[in-house]
């Protein structure tokens, strides 16, 4: 057999051509959508980091979430044991959190208007941090002054199984794979479903190493 002139499937992780899948009446998967943009996406994520570096935060009932957090923009979602809030400056430097780079809000804005959403404007990205094991239980975000603005999540690095449920806790969840590059807009009537993120397997991404990084933009304030 000859071989291939392209090896397509060379990637150690399984890597998407960019389509979208529609999840909820509301809600698109933008496969492969922020790949184009990775160059310009890390060197930003650097910078954001070298001021505000990840940290492990503890929730009101006093458990210490498996995920570490940071956050650009004008307000930064924290919790700690006085309650979940979103805050101008970052706790743990009383400073402001740093600007959110030009490139972060190209990025959301260009998958909003894919999923059709028109006129985003983000000032807080959550920047969520998983190593393997970390997960995220069932929950709504109902920190944000205003559910009108759709929620804008990237994608990086390891991949996770997503829970997306419905409007009680008990509700049944379906599943959805986010691998590397992926994008989720979640909008309107699906704004308040309950969701979570499964606990992340053991794996090694060619850039990103053992660790899953995800974006999650939003207009808070
Ligand atoms: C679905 N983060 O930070 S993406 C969170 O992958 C959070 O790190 C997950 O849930 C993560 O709060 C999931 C973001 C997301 C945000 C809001 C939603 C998904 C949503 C609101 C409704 C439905
Ligand atoms: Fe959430």
């Amino acid at each position: 057999m000859k071989p291939p002139l392209l090896d397509l499937f060379a990637d150690a992780q399984p890597q998407q051509a960019p389509r979208n899948e529609q999840i909820g009446e509301q809600s698109w998967v933008l496969r492969g959508f922020a790949l184009p943009w990775l160059d310009r996406l890390l060197p930003a994520l650097n910078t954001v980091l070298a001021a505000a570096p990840f940290r492990q935060m503890v929730t009101p009932g006093g458990f210490t979430m498996s995920v570490a957090l940071s956050s650009c923009g004008t307000l930064g979602w924290t919790t700690d044991r006085s309650g979940y809030r979103y805050s101008g400056n970052d706790p743990q430097t009383g400073q402001p959190w740093p600007a959110m780079p030009e490139v972060f809000v190209q990025l959301a804005q260009a998958a909003a208007r894919e999923a059709g959403f028109a006129e985003f404007v983000p000032d807080s990205c959550l920047i969520n941090r998983y190593v393997p094991g970390a997960k995220m239980s069932l929950h709504q975000d109902k920190n944000e002054t205003s559910y009108a603005a759709p929620i804008v999540s990237v994608s990086l690095g390891l991949p996770a199984m997503f829970l997306f449920g419905g409007f009680e806790r008990s509700d049944k969840t379906q599943k959805v794979p986010l691998l590397h590059g992926d994008i989720v807009v979640w909008g309107g009537v699906d704004r308040l479903r309950y969701h979570g993120v499964l606990p992340i397997k053991d794996g090694h991404h060619p850039r990103l190493g053992e660790q899953r990084i995800n974006f999650t933009f939003r207009t808070a304030g």
